[in-house]
């Protein structure tokens, strides 16, 4: 009773908070909350939720324990009900653990990602050592990380390096939801039944629970005997187990409660990061106060800022760091769930029972997390770090990483909802060459289709789809076209026939055919969980089945949550059919990854595996980052969105996502041209750089705002072009480390505790720190300094900031806020151009910014740009060092090897403050006398036309 009080004046309080924040928020925002659900408004989240600490009826059975090299697992029991659940603990190369629990005995296999979606290929095994079997606890070591666990409360504790950083259960709120029968009018009879029933048939040949626990065990048996019931779970009478109902929506739940819940402590860490797809802060926040962060790809109309709300995509990885250690938890599950954060602080009593191996103070910060997912098993991945690059490494190991995008793809694109028609196309590309601003691809959305129809054009707009394809390419230029998954339901679309004639739909509960509506009206969504599917729909983009098609044109999948305008939450029922028995509750946020990742497949196919896909998704899920970009969705064109645009796409860039960006501009609503031209300098720095506008907006393409502020979006583009290739080589080191290119500070900066809250500034790749103005009329903006003794040349002009401290800048509206670290070498290529395609053999300047002692380091990769001839040695990777007033040039990679075209046509180093006596170039037995000029008030030396292949060695002395 009293326990159902305060949960009550807790839901109050929590309905209160939330009432009050919509209230203040309705008149300026407009999401429709009401068509999303509440925790409270999900049975299972609303069950998880309710778990109370130090109640934990699971224990686990050592005296089960199996082991091998690599593995153990043993048995836990939930005390409550007798049902037995298989934990095990694998060893993985790169300081990793992977945790797996699951019921012994369920009545329906549960459902696990398949190998070769989420995670690239299975996870390589690791020795781990068994160091302590005793009554209450199993120890093993793996490398220098160690691991207990506990068996009574169930509990796991890893400790990196001799540090405790993650405990598992230590808040004792484990709920594993395992698959019943539906009762029926056994169920008035109490749930006990069941478990009188099933109890002989699930502890057959199982071993003994734990001495400690077999009086309580065999008491219950005896009870039996006797024909009492064992107590039920309380949850068992709840109402919304079997069928549960939002707004109209009713959820047939067939297999029942499934859910699955755990928490996770990190002891030692104020900060964790993660989870995207939020419209939130970098450092997550307490959830004390409010919904728990929620992972279930939805597509939400005008989305809010500064909430927990699901967005668009999923991955459930989360990052906690503090300046010794950081560790990642990747949870391996793609149903929906629900993440509720607190910070405390980890104490005597939370190590009592570990104490032995907690060296030092007890007294420690501690962030606790709690996970809950609505089906599926528990599956996670302990990435043990020990700094930020190893867990993105061991993050990248098991999904994936970014494959190296095109060049083309990583300049700027000019998008908008829609370009009418053929003309259109060409006099956007008209104006941009007349204004000299550079861009790269022109896109397509919904409109150029006939009715929505994908794969096919609106005739009477683009009847020559082809030639306006040649016209673009004639200037290095590309097309996208947007492919969504939903497909009219017309007998005379040969795409839906066909879907239809094989019988590859997503089926409704009944095994009908699913039907939505869409953008064409009544639609089907292909099932993307058959790989038949999957290969069906690859098979669509090759050139011969998509007129219009050519290697020159590119994918853009939206709405692939799946958004059906008329399903509950804007989605799928939750009991639609897919291929494998399988509930769309199981998958959901996989569906989005499947679509990307077929469209992928059939653009690799189209060119027999030889030239690199480019194309964006909104939906995605952890594994996404394999098949390239994504966006932020629709996002408004306020200055609030432009700040926020920061931290979600560092979000996205931790998670492994690299290849990300949001609309520039902002998809709705129409932005005064002071947003639209701040925005472009923030843009400038996003890996993916696009502009985008809602159908209803104001045209606004750069060329026809006022001309100040077209020539400031103009140099903003132009400075973007300039740095390909230092931002192409941050994307080849990405996809060979994992680590993200739109960084937070933090990642650069680890044990600079003033940084870890920072994410209004970024840094891109190691060498440039980047603020954008994101305040009306800014003419100043503040910018944190990390590094003692550490100097940052601004981009532009090299005047010099000190290290660690925060400044106040210039940043008015033709100023960009963009510093290039002391220390490092940033390859750029400065000659003007329409396109990068036609940069591809232009020279390159370096340019060198001197640390305190005198030197710096850079790197370049350079390729062919397009192809994957890369993958066969056909690149050149340079690393580039100034020591002892020389510049050297050294093939960082004796693999790979490319002619390239590309040569040095100018050296700039900032920081000298005399001018040397001469300035001399060797290579390949060559000496040369290289022209100077020191600019003496800026510091700035500028060596000119070396001449030399950048592939080739060389070194430039400065005497
Ligand atoms: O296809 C139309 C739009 C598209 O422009 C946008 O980028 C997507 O996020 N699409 C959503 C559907 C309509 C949104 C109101």
């Amino acid at each position: 009773m009293a326990k159902s009080k305060s949960a009550l004046s807790w839901t109050m309080c929590v309905l209160r908070s939330f009432l009050t924040v919509t209230v203040l928020v309705a008149q300026v925002l407009s999401v429709n909350r009401e068509n999303f659900k509440t925790c409270s408004q999900s049975g299972f989240c609303k069950r998880q939720r309710a778990v109370q600490p130090g109640q934990s009826p699971y224990v686990a059975l050592l005296d089960s324990i199996q082991k091998t090299s690599t593995s153990i697992q043993l048995q836990l029991l939930n005390k409550h009900n007798n049902v037995r659940f298989l934990l095990q603990v694998f060893g993985l190369k790169h300081n990793t653990v992977r945790v797996k629990l699951n019921e012994l005995e369920p009545l329906r296999a549960r459902y696990e990602i398949p190998v070769g979606e989420t995670l690239k290929s299975q996870p390589e095994a690791e020795q781990i050592t068994v160091q302590e079997t005793s009554r209450d606890r199993v120890t093993f070591s793996l490398g220098t990380s160690k691991v207990v666990i506990l068996s009574d409360p169930f509990r796991m504790d890893f400790f990196a390096g001799g540090e405790p950083v993650v405990s598992i259960n230590s808040q004792e709120l484990l709920k594993f939801e395992h698959m019943r029968q539906k009762q029926g009018w056994l169920s008035r009879m109490g749930s006990g039944l069941y478990s009188w029933f099933s109890a002989p048939f699930r502890a057959e040949q199982q071993p003994d629970p734990p001495a400690e626990d077999k009086g309580e065990e065999e008491k219950k048996e005896g009870e039996e005997e006797e024909g009492k019931q064992v107590p039920p779970e309380k949850t068992d009478e709840e109402a919304d187990m079997w069928e549960e109902t939002f707004k109209s929506f009713t959820d047939s739940k067939p297999h029942g409660p499934t859910s699955v819940g755990i928490d996770i402590s990190f002891p030692g860490f104020d900060f964790v990061y993660g989870i995207p797809e939020h419209a939130d802060s970098l450092a997550l926040k307490s959830t004390k106060n409010t919904e728990p962060y929620r992972l279930f790809n939805l597509d939400v109309f005008e989305y809010e800022l500064y909430n927990p709300m699901a967005l668009y995509g999923s991955v459930p990885l989360m990052l906690a760091h503090n300046k010794k250690n950081t560790v990642g938890i990747f949870w391996h599950n793609a149903a929906e769930t629900w993440i509720d954060i607190s910070s405390t602080v980890a104490d005597k009593t939370f190590f009592s029972k570990v104490a032995d191996m907690v060296k030092g103070s007890t007294e420690l910060p501690r962030t606790d997390t709690h996970w809950f997912s609505e089906s599926g098993v528990i599956d996670l991945f302990v990435l043990l770090g020990s700094r930020p690059k190893d867990v993105f490494y061991q993050y990248g190991v098991l999904t994936g990483t970014t494959e190296l995008p095109p060049l083309f793809s990583i300049a700027y694109h000019q998008c908008r909802w829609n370009y009418n028609d053929e003309d259109d196309v060409k006099s956007v590309a008209e104006n941009f060459d007349k204004h000299d601003i550079p861009f790269d691809v022109i896109w397509l959305d919904i409109e150029h289709t006939d009715g929505k129809r994908y794969f096919t054009w609106a005739g009477d707009k683009f009847p020559n789809p082809q030639e306006m394809v040649d016209n673009l390419v004639s200037r290095g230029r590309k097309l996208v076209t947007i492919v969504d998954p939903h497909l009219k339901k017309d007998d005379n679309y040969h795409v839906y026939s066909d879907l239809k004639a094989r019988d590859y739909y997503v089926k409704n509960k009944d095994n009908g055919e699913y039907e939505g509506w869409c953008w064409p009206g009544s639609s089907a969504w292909p099932d993307f969980f058959n790989p038949a599917v999957q290969e069906w729909w690859a098979g669509k983009f090759a050139y011969t089945e998509y007129p219009g098609s050519s290697k020159d044109v590119f994918v853009w999948n939206d709405m692939n949550e799946p958004s059906v305008f008329n399903g509950p939450e804007i989605t799928f029922q939750k009991d639609v059919k897919h291929h494998g028995d399988l509930e769309n509750r199981d998958v959901h946020n996989l569906y989005g990854f499947l679509v990307h990742k077929a469209t992928w497949d059939g653009l690799l196919k189209r060119s027999d595996g030889h030239l690199r896909p480019f194309l964006l998704t909104r939906a995605f899920f952890a594994g996404s980052q394999r098949y390239g970009a994504v966006w932020t969705g629709d996002n408004i064109g306020e200055w609030s969105h432009l700040k926020a645009a920061n931290p979600m796409i560092m979000s996205l860039n931790i998670v492994g996502i690299t290849f990300s960006g949001a609309d520039v501009g902002g998809f709705f609503r129409n932005p005064d041209t002071e947003l639209v031209t701040r925005w472009y300098q923030a843009g400038a720095f996003y890996p993916f750089f696009r502009a985008h506008a809602h159908l209803d907006t104001k045209r606004r393409e750069p060329y026809l705002l006022p001309e100040e502020n077209m020539k400031v979006i103009r140099d903003a583009v132009r400075t973007r072009y300039t740095l390909l290739s230092y931002m192409y080589t941050q994307f080849y080191k990405s996809m060979e480390s994992g680590s993200p290119i739109f960084q937070p500070m933090w990642v650069e900066f680890p044990e600079e505790t003033a940084v870890f809250g920072i994410d209004d500034q970024f840094m891109l790749g190691p060498a440039l720190l980047v603020k954008p103005v994101t305040e009306q009329g800014a003419s100043t903006t503040t910018v944190y300094f990390p590094g003692a003794g550490q100097l940052w040349y601004d981009l532009f002009t090299y005047d010099i900031h000190q290290g660690d401290q925060e400044k106040s800048v210039a940043g008015t509206l033709d100023k960009i806020p963009a510093y290039q670290r002391g220390g490092t070498i940033v390859p750029r290529k400065m000659r003007i151009r329409r396109s990068s395609t036609l940069m591809y053999d232009d020279p390159f300047t370096l340019v060198v910014c001197l640390d305190k002692q005198g030197e710096a380091q850079g790197e370049l990769y350079a390729d062919d740009y397009h192809t994957f001839q890369f993958k066969n040695g056909h690149y050149v990777y340079r690393g580039f060092t100034y020591k002892g007033n020389t510049l050297e040039s050294k093939n960082l990679d004796p693999k790979g090897s490319y002619p390239t075209k590309e040569w040095l046509e100018k050296v700039i180093i900032a920081g000298v403050t005399k001018a040397p006596k001469t300035v001399v170039l060797r290579s390949a037995g060559v000496t040369k006398n290289l022209g100077f000029n020191l600019d003496s008030a800026k510091h700035v030396l500028t060596i000119r036309k070396p001449g030399v292949n950048i592939a080739q060695d060389f070194t430039i002395s400065v005497n």
